[in-house]
């Protein structure tokens, strides 16, 4: 029996992961080989899912709690993606603010279901504007408890790949490498721009490494990573919006994620990542914000103008859930008044992540 090429890409909130993995299945899929993607989320409506399956990939996700608290699930999804589409190769995106994924799903991957999988060097992505400061111990940004989660999400990878080369000054560049390679001694670190495929070889080429990969068992403190999960207001929101005239779906995704970056800027509240999608007789597209500090950006645009979309958004910012509600809701309320548009249907989930508690938990490396 065949197996399973099993890679997944970890990284914090707002790192690249889906774009990453967006690239690796277009690139696996023109070798001719099959892929099934599962995307992970604490909550329902994750615009990860709709934007990869808009853009033609296999896609299960797991909701509720991430892939080491729901490995069950995530078995699970993957037998639904072998039965229906044969893939080759799996890709997998866990929640950005998890870690400690070696021990809890990478390792009962390899003991319990060994003969499915073949398990690719655990690659985490480095996301720049937050990864700076805490590698530069300058404070700002996050505070000391999320800042754990993100060095130890480095601290279990096989591979660090520094994304968003295409942004940075040869200069930044360098200073990122050698603080990550001062960190952690040893290990690969490839430098890559999941938006241009600049360095994207690096990638692939460690992708197919052979060996056994995934042994990092984390010394982890679960009082300081959930507190740290647990400084995070979660919201997923989706809505029908319905207007008189047509109106441009993708300035409307700016001008969201824009709205909400100008209404958190008095709070002092950071922002992790602030994600939209649109979606609308095939057409979508996606506005992004990474961080506090810097500017929304439209990353996948539908170029459409519509009466009606459906519009997702999912923010992850450092502050009360229910703060966080009346931001977003005021927003979309303001920028659906500005085009003569009502929200129809409104759901919300806010609500800050629970204690994670792994179905599995190795100790030992097997
Ligand atoms: N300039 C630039 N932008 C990038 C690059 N990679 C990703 N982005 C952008 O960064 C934002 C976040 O990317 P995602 O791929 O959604 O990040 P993620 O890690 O999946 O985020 P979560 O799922 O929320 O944790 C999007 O606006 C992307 O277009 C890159 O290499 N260069
Ligand atoms: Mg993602």
């Amino acid at each position: 029996m065949s197996t399973l090429r099993f890679i997944m890409v970890g990284g914090f909130l707002g790192a690249g992961k889906t774009t990453t993995l967006a690239r690796l299945a277009r690139h696996y899929m023109d070798q001719g080989k099959r892929v099934g993607l599962v995307t992970n989320d604490q909550a329902q409506d994750l615009v990860d899912t709709h934007s990869l399956r808009q853009q033609g990939f296999p896609v299960e996700e797991v909701a509720g709690a991430c892939f080491c608290c729901k490995f069950n699930d995530l078995m699970d999804k993957v037998s639904a993606l072998e039965t229906n589409e044969r893939p080759d190769i799996l890709l997998a995106e866990p929640v950005g603010s998890c870690t400690d994924l070696v021990a809890t799903v990478v390792q009962p991957l390899k003991d319990l279901y060994g003969d499915r999988f073949s398990v690719a060097p655990y690659t985490v992505l480095f996301k720049p504007s937050h990864g700076l400061k805490i590698l530069r111990n300058e404070g700002g940004g996050f505070s000391p408890k999320a800042a754990y989660i993100f060095n130890k999400q480095l601290e279990e990878a096989d591979a660090v790949i520094i994304n968003r080369l295409d942004e940075l000054t040869p200069a930044q560049s360098d200073e990122l490498y050698r603080l990550v390679t001062d960190k952690l001694p040893g290990v690969p670190v490839v430098r890559l721009s999941a938006r241009t495929g600049a360095g994207f070889d690096g990638l692939t080429e460690l992708l197919d490494q052979q060996g056994n990969f995934g042994r990092k068992i984390l010394d982890i403190d679960y009082d300081i990573y959930a507190e740290g999960e647990a400084e995070l207001g979660w919201l997923n929101s989706s809505a029908r919006v319905k207007a008189s005239t047509p109106f441009s779906m993708d300035q409307f995704l700016l001008d969201v994620v824009d709205g909400i970056k100008q209404s958190l800027a008095g709070t002092g509240a950071e922002v992790a990542h602030l994600k939209a999608i649109g979606l609308w007789e095939g057409f979508f597209g996606v506005a992004n914000l990474v961080s506090s500090q810097t500017a929304p950006e439209l990353s996948l645009a539908s170029g459409y103008d519509v009466q009606e979309a459906d519009v997702i958004v999912n923010a992850r910012v450092a502050m009360d859930p229910e703060d966080l509600k009346t931001h977003v809701h005021k927003v979309l309320s303001d920028q659906c008044t500005k085009r003569n548009a009502a929200l129809h249907d409104q759901q919300t989930q806010s609500f800050r992540p629970g204690r994670p508690t792994p179905t599995h938990r190795y100790a030992a490396a097997k």
